[in-house]
Parts: C-alpha cells; structure tokens; sequence
C-alpha cells in the first residue's frame, strides 16, 4: 500500500513537472501548425505585444506564417484587429465622424501607432531589394524596415481619423492590415510578421498637443 502511494506521488511529480515544461518548450517553437487551438499566442519573434493601451492580434491569418513569397497562397497578408471600444458615433465603414471634440476632451488620441515585428525584411539585398508595402483600412503606411534574417519592430503613425471604431457600446469594428510583399519582384524575396498592435498613446498628452496647437493657432 505505502509503495503504491509512493508511486502514486512519483507520478504525480513528474506530470507536475512535465505539464509545466510542455507549454514553455512549445510556446518557443515557431510553429504555427502546432498553435492551432492552443490557448496561448505564438511567439514567432523575440518581441512580445505590449500589453497596456493596446488592441492586439497574436494569432490567426496573416501571422507566424514562416518566410511567406508572394508567390504563395497565403499572399497577400491580411490581418485584422479588433477594436471593441465605443467612443463615439462613426459612418458606415466605421469611421469616428467627429474626432475632434473627443480628441479635445482627451477620451482618444489624435493619432495611434500600428506596430508588428516583421521578419527577414531584405531591404539591403541585392536590387531589385525586398519592398514590402503595408496597407492599413486601404491606406498605404509605406514600407517595412529590416534586413537579412532578422525580426525588427516596426511602427507607423496612424490618424484617429483612418481607424474603426464600433458603432456601438458591446459592438466590435475589425481594422485590416494588409502586407504586399516583394512589390519589385515575383517570388524574389519572402517576410513574416508575428503580431500587429493598435497602440494608443496618452490622450492627455495629445490633448495638451491640441491645446498647445490651438494657443499658436490662436497667438
Ligand atoms: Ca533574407
Ligand atoms: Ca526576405
Ligand atoms: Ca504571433
């Protein structure tokens, strides 16, 4: 009896032990088959999404895809964010129809930064180089920074005015990022991204901005 309940325990600590590493080892692994229903994001980068005054996407189309050609099925990347925040009444696509005033009154900032890590972004490969243009709601950001088998943390400025909000309290509004890769070549150069996130800055930052602008306008 005493030997079976020591086998018992034994068991059990090495389940413990094994359940407890299992997550780490798999979360490491830059597999996105593997991700498939997991609870947890892949980590496809050394960079992890910040997690305060942001809408993030970690996971799903569009991301962890390896090194992805134009060429490939899954070409163009598409990504979208959720936003699930009511702050104001806005049109038929989703977009604030008065900004202003709430940027004033700081409940939003006049402007957010759309940051993803992108992978292996070949900008000083040999000509024609990698040009991977990044499209946000149907505006172009402009194109990817990095260079040969490296992840780089990129970051665009977006207006208010151009991202999608729900138009109503417990309603969600999807904004779309879309990556066209290797626009001076076919199946020339290939790129990843692991995540993109909508980060908002400090309104009351961008209030005193608008304030102070306002007072210049006005002197
Ligand atoms: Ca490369
Ligand atoms: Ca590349
Ligand atoms: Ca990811």
């Amino acid at each position: 009896m005493k030997r079976a309940l020591h086998l018992f325990l034994c068991f059990s600590l090495v389940w413990v032990v094994y359940a407890l590493w299992m997550p780490a080892e798999i979360y490491a692994q830059d597999d996105p088959g593997m991700a498939l229903g997991k609870t947890f994001a892949t980590r496809s980068s050394p960079f992890d999404p910040p997690s305060k005054d942001v809408f993030v996407t970690d996971d799903g189309p569009g991301l962890d895809t390896g090194c992805t050609f134009n060429t490939s099925p899954a070409h163009p990347l598409i990504i979208d964010i959720v936003i699930d925040q009511f702050v104001g009444a806005v049109d038929g696509s989703g977009f604030l129809v008065n900004p202003a005033p709430l940027i004033a009154k700081g409940i939003i900032p006049a402007s957010i930064e759309v940051i993803m890590p992108a992978f292996d972004i070949d900008v000083n490969g040999s000509p024609p180089p990698e040009h991977d243009e990044v499209i946000f709601n149907g505006q172009n950001l402009g194109l990817l920074n990095g260079d040969n088998n490296i992840w780089l943390l990129n970051s665009f400025t977006v207006p208010i005015s151009q991202v999608k909000f729900p138009a109503a309290t417990g309603g969600t509004a999807s904004n779309r990022v879309q990556i066209n890769v290797d626009l001076l070549a076919s199946g020339r150069w290939c790129m990843a991204i692991d995540w993109v996130a909508l980060v908002h800055s400090d309104p009351a930052q961008d209030r005193a901005d608008v304030d102070r602008h306002g007072r210049q306008q006005g002197a």
